[in-house]
């Protein structure tokens, strides 16, 4: 089964927000903010619902910049990821139960704390493009074993 999350990143200049993700998926890693999407919920309005739960952040626009699918050995459910640009919002990132936010400069992203799969569409994101692609994981999800990654021009 496909399970549908959203990823936002949140962008000022040349930083970027990130979380440390204190607890549940990811736990220990530095991530954007997102979760699943609920039933009878659109993506949009769970990207929205998750910055406010995760960073207290109101977010005023999204623009999707991505959708991947992640796939782990010897695992049926798969993720896909619709992954998003935050460039306005309003109020001021507060750490929550299950996220400790810090402001990166782009040459100074953590990629050894992140998913092993960012640093590979992370500068697409940063370089303003569009992309699609499919990440095979190993069982435990450290280590990307094939992966496809395409630059895009437009997304549904
Ligand atoms: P619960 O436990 O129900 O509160 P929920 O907040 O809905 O969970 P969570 O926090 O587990 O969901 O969502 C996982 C987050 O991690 C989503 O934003 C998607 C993101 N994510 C999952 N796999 C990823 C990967 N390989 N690379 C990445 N982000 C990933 O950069």
């Amino acid at each position: 089964m496909k399970k549908l999350y959203t990823l936002c990143l949140i962008q000022q200049g040349d930083d970027i927000l990130l979380g440390f993700k204190k607890r549940g998926f990811g736990q220990g890693r530095w991530n954007g903010f997102g979760g699943k999407v609920e039933e009878e919920e659109t993506v949009d309005a769970a990207a929205v619902r998750e910055v406010n739960e995760e960073v207290g952040l109101r977010v005023a626009k999204l623009d999707l910049r991505g959708i991947l699918a992640f796939l782990f050995e010897g695992k049926k459910d798969s993720l896909e990821v619709h992954i998003f640009r935050v460039g306005n919002w309003n109020g001021i990132p507060a750490e929550t139960a299950e996220m400790r936010p810090q402001w990166f400069a782009t040459h100074a992203i953590p990629y050894d704390r992140m998913w092993p799969d960012d640093r590979h569409w992370l500068p697409l994101f940063l370089a303003g493009k569009r992309f699609r692609g499919t990440f095979h994981f190993d069982a435990d999800g450290n280590v990307v074993q094939r992966m496809d990654l395409r630059e895009v021009k437009t997304l549904p």
